[in-house]
């Protein structure tokens, strides 16, 4: 069983590790306010998501896509990073070696100081020219007009995430397996695990002898395989982790 008693448990792996990964899902946005996508208020629930985050509902209805991105947009344009999202920037300087990976398009992370973000599935504020390949980032909102042109050459813009049934990023997603296998610990924060690839870089973790630390307050299929697991809300559970560890000094690899 790998339900940890308590943070103290943890404070042993901290010390001297040098490379810590995070792969964060919808769940540490959840208490900026932020729908996470298969809860109770599930975002998709209410749009069925698996219908129009695809290409082939942009080329059937690029309008109807591009209002439930404009309405997303508009829901966290009004949001703002939480303590989860501040801890983690926080820990960018506070460890050797700090990659953080997301699965989440909000923004929220950078917004929270956070440097170096791999975003596997895109950016929300981010467009991409369906003609040309350009991506700008476009922070208006509400959008008009719907959908969005390229000004330069007036083709349909499309939101910059990934779909489903779309590759990711070949340069995002090899770089984020490869700080997966070379990590000595990998937090992950607020996914229910279950969309791939990303659900597959904690395995690859585990697989090349590292650990792995589920913070979530519901189990997922990761949960028997994490080496703990911390029964929690991601804005609770990291601000009492960076209690403990700056109380303890176990950071940086600080020999104790
Ligand atoms: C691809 C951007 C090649 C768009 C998203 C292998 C096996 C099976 C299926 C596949 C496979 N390979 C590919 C697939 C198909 C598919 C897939 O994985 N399907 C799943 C559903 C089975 N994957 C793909 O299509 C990927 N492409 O692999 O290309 C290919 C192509 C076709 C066929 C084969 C190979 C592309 C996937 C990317 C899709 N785009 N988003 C948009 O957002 O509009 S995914 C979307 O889901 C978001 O990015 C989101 O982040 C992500 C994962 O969801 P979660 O973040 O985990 O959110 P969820 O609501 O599920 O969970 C929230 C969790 O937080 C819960 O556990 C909850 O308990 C917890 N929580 C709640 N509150 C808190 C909390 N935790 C902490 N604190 C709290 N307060």
């Amino acid at each position: 069983m790998n339900q940890a008693k308590s943070i103290k448990d943890l404070l042993p792996f901290l010390r001297g590790v040098r490379r810590i990964s995070v792969l964060t899902g919808s769940g540490i946005s959840a208490e900026s306010g932020v729908p996470t996508f298969r809860g109770e208020d599930g975002l998709w629930r209410t749009y069925r998501a698996q219908d129009l985050a695809t290409p082939e509902a942009f080329d059937r209805d690029p309008a109807l896509v591009w209002e439930w991105y404009d309405w997303r947009r508009n829901l966290m344009a009004s949001k703002e990073p939480n303590r989860g999202h501040r801890v983690l920037a926080e820990w960018e300087s506070r460890f050797p070696e700090f990659t953080l990976i997301t699965q989440n398009i909000d923004g929220l992370h950078q917004r929270a100081g956070s440097q170096r973000v791999l975003e596997l599935h895109g950016n929300i504020w981010k467009m991409r020219c369906t003609r040309e390949g350009t991506v700008r980032e476009n922070r208006e909102s509400p959008l008009s007009p719907l959908p969005p042109t390229c000004p330069e050459c007036g083709a349909l813009l499309r939101p910059h995430v990934v779909w489903f049934g779309e590759s990711l990023d070949s340069e995002v997603i090899q770089q984020a397996s490869q700080v997966s296998s070379r990590s000595d610990l990998m937090f992950v924060i607020g996914t229910s695990a279950v969309v791939q690839p990303a659900a597959s870089l904690p395995l690859a973790t585990l697989q090349a002898g590292g650990r792995v630390v589920e913070i979530n307050p519901d189990p997922t299929p990761l949960t028997p395989h994490a080496t703990f697991t911390f029964r929690g809300k991601a804005g609770e559970v990291l601000p009492r982790m960076d209690e403990a560890l700056s109380s303890s000094g176990a950071e940086e690899g600080e020999e104790q």
